[in-house]
């Protein structure tokens, strides 16, 4: 097999270039092509200096993350960093595309680093549930110091060239397309200087008012996770231990994380989130269809939110909405939005009139006939879309995608009063539109395949994480809330609290219980609106206006903060109605609840994967995790299931309850196989 590494020589100048696509990461083939390059570098008494760099599209994005718990091959990194930390001649990382792990480690062992404008820089191990494991906790605060090297490997976001010119870490920007000239004009400069600057030979000073501060700030984000916190404690060893007790703390901690459940789950994820994205039976290759203008269709929070999305991408949005009244109110939340988020700095001054300049707004759906994709987020209800889809098809040109926004609806339905089935899809966004992050995309009977070749690829352009899902009640995401929310109910009906209930999901790492999320909702969401029809407790908490948060009342009291405690009048409710049924009060277990709310879930997951309504586990997993906040370090709940709990003993917890258990569920857990 030839090497994806081969060496140029540039007169006295060494150059080691990698080729190995689609992101360099440093297998074992890169490692020794790696190794032997330097190696022949400094044999060879007629090279003064050397420069690595890469072709494609970056610089070594890390370490290879599909190597990760097999028998290790080839060089070891370590091996090759150490070989080119000591090297006596110097070497020259030359940067472009993210330098990300690993291949952040290398540049940071190389002695000089020179980097296109374009290129970051990054230590984003802590997201996979890792650390840099190759010195760079240990070199990385020798050169930009603990407060900014906390920011960089316990949160894991890379920083810019020019930002990192600014903290050492780069020594020079060079031409954005004369990067490999540019590097071995440099290294000449360089050559024979003396003494070579390595970073094992810098101190750090301990900071740690600075370790507190990072502490106190990010305490939140890093709940649950064991990452960061191993992070953060190798970057004060950098300031406390000389370089090489430093490195083996790293190792120990390193091998920790390597080793747990966390890693294991945050990897899943990374690949999971990618393979979300590939359509079993549509071709990468399918010709797209052009979106250059979208159309929305209702300016509420859904619509806004949705309208955002694209604006945001610099893609033209008109809006539609029946009553200016409702128009106005609409467009100016879109407006405030955006001045708050510039007015936070997290966009440009200018943003929020440039994406503002984008939108459309009009009370004539005929306006929407130039619009390539229209998205309706109107009302939920079938009668109503069905109308509004019939109006539309008489309306989109030819060739439009129309598109529903609905959290539940049958698709195929909605799709069939067109003459033009198969350019319906779903696009279902989950609040805020604007900020969370998944998409599912429903694939009706009849959506031909390049449309939703088009939805998956501008879901990626607005920034969101598509799934596909197959048309059933609630798709994924919310078929799989409906028995937890069921099995929450009865728990209460049978003697738990909205507090053991909501505890339980918020220590299992949830952002919210079932409970607290319901009163941020609308308990009287879906509610019939009949003081006198008491079915539920439910309707018995929004009969008495106890409507969640925005009352100040629901499953539990809230003040004028919305600072939530347990309420003694939603106990009684909930007594009383319980009395009415006759049902006993007992004792309920955490774990029981973990059973019946949880367990249910994974079951519900298996019948949607028996019945193709999900392409596979994985998706499952990614739809979890980015519309309803199950924890990351958890990796979605089939991944839980089948690497944490083990699917024998969801089985059992499920049986026991006497809940009917998907078959394919069983069946794994007889044999061993993963859900597919
Ligand atoms: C590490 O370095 C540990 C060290 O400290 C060493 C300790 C000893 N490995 O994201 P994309 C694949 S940990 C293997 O769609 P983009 C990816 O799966 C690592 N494969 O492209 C996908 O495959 P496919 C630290 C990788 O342009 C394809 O490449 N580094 C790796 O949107 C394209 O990826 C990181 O965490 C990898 N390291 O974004 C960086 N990276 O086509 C992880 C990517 O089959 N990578 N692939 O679906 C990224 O953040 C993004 O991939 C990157 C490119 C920004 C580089």
């Amino acid at each position: 097999m030839t090497s994806p590494v081969r060496f140029e020589r540039h007169d006295d100048v060494l150059v080691i270039i990698s080729d190995s696509p689609p992101v360099n990461a440093l297998g074992a083939a890169v490692r020794d092509g790696l190794k032997e390059g330097v190696s022949q570098g400094i044999n060879d008494p007629a090279v003064k200096a050397m420069v690595i760099r890469c072709d494609g599209k970056t610089f070594f994005a890390g370490a290879d993350i599909t190597e990760f718990g097999k028998p290790p091959k080839g060089a070891s990194l370590h091996e090759v960093i150490d070989m080119m930390d000591s090297s006596e001649k110097p070497i020259v990382a030359a940067i472009h595309g993210t330098a990300l792990g690993g291949g952040c480690e290398v540049a940071l062992a190389c002695h000089y680093r020179v980097a296109v404008p374009s290129a970051v820089m990054g230590l984003p191990e802590v997201k996979l549930g890792l650390l840099p494991g190759a010195g760079g906790t240990q070199r990385l605060p020798r050169i930009v110091g603990v407060k900014a090297a906390l920011e960089m490997v316990a949160i894991g976001d890379p920083i810019p060239a020019k930002k990192a010119a600014e903290v050492g870490l780069v020594d020079r920007v060079v031409g954005e397309d004369s990067l490999e000239a540019d590097a071995i004009a440099f290294a000449r400069e360089i050559a024979d200087k003396k003494p070579i600057p390595r970073v094992r030979d810098k101190t750090v000073a301990p900071d740690p008012e600075a370790v507190e501060e990072f502490k106190k700030k990010h305490g939140r984000r890093m709940r649950g996770f064991d990452a960061p916190a191993a992070n953060i404690a190798c970057v004060v060893a950098a300031s406390e231990l000389p370089f090489d007790e430093g490195m083996k703390f790293e190792r120990e901690q390193f091998m920790k994380l390597m080793t747990g459940t966390q890693s294991a789950a945050q990897r899943h994820l990374f690949f999971a989130e990618r393979q979300a994205a590939k359509i079993d039976d549509v071709d990468p290759k399918t010709p797209l269809r052009p979106i250059n203008k979208v159309g929305v269709i209702g300016a509420g929070t859904m619509g806004g939110g949705i309208s955002m999305n694209f604006l945001s991408a610099g893609i033209p949005v008109t809006i539609v909405e029946m009553q200016q009244e409702a128009l106005d109110r609409g467009t100016g939340v879109m407006r405030k939005n955006y001045e708050a988020s510039a007015a936070k700095g997290r966009i440009k001054p200018d943003a929020p009139e440039k994406a503002m300049g984008l939108l459309t707004p009009t009370l004539k759906l005929e306006d929407l006939a130039d619009c390539d994709l229209i998205i309706e987020a109107v009302y939920e209800n079938m009668d109503v879309k069905k109308e509004l889809f019939t109006k539309l098809d008489a309306i989109a040109k030819p060739g439009a995608i129309i598109a529903t926004n609905t959290s539940y609806l049958n698709v195929d339905e909605i799709a069939a009063v067109t003459k033009r089935p198969e350019d319906v899809v779903g696009m279902h966004f989950f609040s805020p539109a604007n900020v969370m992050r998944l998409l599912e995309v429903v694939r009706g009977e009849k959506t031909a395949k390049d449309v939703l070749a088009t939805v998956m690829a501008l879901a990626k352009k607005i920034k969101k994480v598509a799934v596909v899902a197959g048309v059933c009640h609630g798709f994924i995401g919310n078929r799989m809330l409906s028995p937890r929310q069921i099995e929450a109910n009865k728990l209460l009906m049978e003697g738990a609290t909205p507090q053991q209930i909501d505890k339980v999901h918020v220590e299992f790492g949830m952002p919210m219980g079932p409970f607290q999320m319901a009163d941020l909702a609308g308990v009287d969401i879906g509610w019939h609106r009949d003081p006198s029809r008491i079915e539920s407790i439910r309707d018995a908490l929004a009969a008495e206006g106890r409507w969640g948060q925005k009352k100040g009342a629901g499953y539990y009291d809230y003040d004028e903060k919305r600072n939530a405690t347990p309420s003694p009048r939603a106990l009684e409710i909930i007594e009383e109605f319980r009395a009415k049924s006759n049902l006993p009060k007992r004792e309920i277990t955490d774990q029981e609840i973990v059973e019946r709310t949880l367990y249910t879930m994974v079951n519900e997951g298996a019948l949607i994967l028996e019945e193709g309504k999900a392409q596979r586990a994985s998706d499952v997993d990614v739809v979890w995790i980015m519309g309803y906040g199950w924890p990351v370090y958890r990796g979605g709940p089939m991944f839980w299931a089948q690497n944490e709990v083990g699917l024998k003993k969801i089985v059992e917890g499920l049986e026991k309850h006497g809940f009917k258990v998907a078959e394919s569920l069983k069946t794994a857990a007889e044999t061993g196989a993963a859900l597919k």
